[in-house]
């Protein structure tokens, strides 16, 4: 069984006298001014919630971009804090960006180029050369942060994610006896798709630098080999996954993200969890209906229209649950200032209030959509009082919200309705998978959740949870620290 602290003793042992680095655009907490007061908030991102664990149990330096207005107010001067702030166990250091810088590097190519580039869900990427300037000098001066914290130590580097898809390189030119892993968060597509970026090369040569990069499942990987193999010119070693690449090897490997399970289990079983069920049921004024749960970042990978929609054909076929099932779509927007975000969101609304507009009845409404950064005690109680949570993404590296919900329900009911296409569902079987696209067999699918009998929803849940039990957050850095202390750099 894995735990923090065979984590944190594995951390120890195979780290030793190397310093442990992760590296991410999102940082684990941001300051921000409410009033007078500087409050601190978790964001909703799927990658910091599970590097947190990580980095309590092996301590550590995390250096991200600092994106709160009072993050500033509250560092040293190399822009450095102790979190989390009320158990301090590893340093968050703050890299501070311009506008300018967050617009071309961020929002523009990082969320309108790769980020669609990568997810087959028909939003059609915009590549500006301006975004991949700033993007370059933006990977740089993270690249300066880290050497400055290494100094002349020896490191580990774990980069996160394909907001710094050159900084490997990067840093193993500059350092080359420091060990540089990378975990890419969302899917690799197959070399069609990807070589439309017009600068697939620079950014495969980055990724290279790494001594070992991860994905979430073996698909993936095998897109990653493809890619490279029609690419650039390189050895791909198909039996070993390991690519050489002007005489240096990358490793490339599967790894399954996943979450706390047993602290998400804990904290289901609180008191206050209880007590918060009992208020969002009075907020919302429901009685006794049966609750369905759509809990995501506002995103157009997340199939949230093609839910909404399925619960309107859900209810145009079986008139005898209107009144008795309210769907709750909860979560945060994000991303608004592009374009396409702005779409959904406008999208979303419209599909509420035709639902609605269509089939509410006296005090009940069909749906409710929560459009608000909701407290991680909120979504533990949604996650509670739901009979079945939908996880519908047109496209998804893993999904991490399909492995919290079973998670949360030590009580072993409730549904889980999964898409085919999140790297979950190939370990999360028990899950009704449907194809979000198919608004049919979606609507079947609610109505199987609704009407499943409870031993159904009992062996089903039961297993769910012994699989996210088995596979949990500690296993997966486990598994990436131990391959990669097998990494012999410059010696
Ligand atoms: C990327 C990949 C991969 C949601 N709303 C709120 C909130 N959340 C939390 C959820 C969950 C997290 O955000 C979302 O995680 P996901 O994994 O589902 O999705 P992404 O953010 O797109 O993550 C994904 C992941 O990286 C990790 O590798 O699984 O495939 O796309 O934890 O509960 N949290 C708070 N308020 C909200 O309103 N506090």
């Amino acid at each position: 069984m894995h735990t923090r602290e065979t984590l944190s003793q594995l951390g120890k042992s195979k780290l030793g006298d190397y310093l442990f680095i992760v590296v991410s655009n999102r940082e684990p907490y941001v300051h921000t001014r409410k009033g007078g007061d500087i409050k601190c908030e978790v964001p909703a991102s799927g990658l910091t919630v599970a590097l947190d664990p990580v980095m309590r149990a092996c301590g550590g330096t995390w250096i991200a971009h600092g994106s709160g207005d009072a993050d500033m107010e509250v560092v040293d001067k190399l822009g450095k804090l102790s979190v989390p702030p009320d158990d301090p166990k590893y340093s968050l250091r703050r890299v501070w960006l311009s506008k300018q810088q967050e617009d071309g590097y961020y929002y523009g190519f990082s969320n309108e180029g790769l980020w669609p580039l990568c997810h087959i869900a028909y939003t059609r990427p915009v590549f500006r050369e301006s975004d991949w300037l700033t993007y370059k000098k933006v990977n740089h001066l993270f690249a300066e942060h880290v050497l400055s914290e290494i100094g002349d130590k020896k490191a580990f580097v774990f980069v996160q994610d394909y907001h710094l898809a050159l900084l490997p390189r990067m840093i193993k030119e500059r350092k080359p006896d420091t060990i540089v892993a990378q975990f890419w968060h969302i899917p690799w597509p197959n070399p069609e798709a990807f070589r439309i970026c017009p600068w697939q090369d620079e950014i495969l040569k980055g990724l290279l630098g790494n001594d070992l990069l991860g994905f979430h499942i073996r698909y993936h990987c095998n897109n990653f080999m493809d890619t490279i193999d029609r690419a650039i010119e390189a050895r791909v070693d198909r039996e070993r996954y390991e690519i050489t690449h002007g005489g240096k090897k990358t490793a490339v490997c599967p790894y399954p993200i996943s979450v706390d399970f047993e602290e998400i289990d804990r904290e289901a079983q609180e008191e206050v969890v209880t007590a918060e069920m009992e208020k969002i049921r009075a907020r919302l004024g429901l009685r006794d209906e049966l609750v369905g749960l759509g809990l995501d970042r506002i995103d157009y990978t997340k199939g949230i229209p093609d839910r909404l929609r399925a619960m309107e054909l859900f209810l145009e076929k079986y008139p005898d649950y209107r009144q008795r099932v309210v769907f709750i779509q909860a979560g945060v927007p994000s991303r608004i200032h592009i374009g396409t975000y702005k779409a959904l969101n406008e999208e979303i609304d419209a599909l509420v209030e035709k639902i609605n507009g269509k089939y509410a009845a006296g005090e009940w409404k069909p749906i409710v959509y929560l459009r608000e950064h909701l407290s991680p005690l909120t979504l533990m109680a949604l996650r509670r009082m739901c009979r079945f949570s939908v996880v519908s993404s047109l496209h998804d590296g893993m999904n991490l919200v399909a492995k919290e919900f079973p998670a949360s329900r030590f009580d072993e009911d409730g549904v889980l309705i999964l898409s085919p296409f999140t790297g979950a569902s190939r370990e999360l079987t028990d899950a009704l998978l449907v194809n979000p696209y198919a608004t049919d067999h979606f609507a079947e699918a609610i109505r199987k959740a609704v009407a499943m009998p409870a031993n159904e929803r009992q062996r089903r849940m039961r297993n769910m949870r012994q699989v996210v039990r088995e596979n949990n957050i500690y296993k997966w850095a486990g598994d990436i620290i131990s391959d990669l202390v097998k990494f012999d750099c410059g010696e």
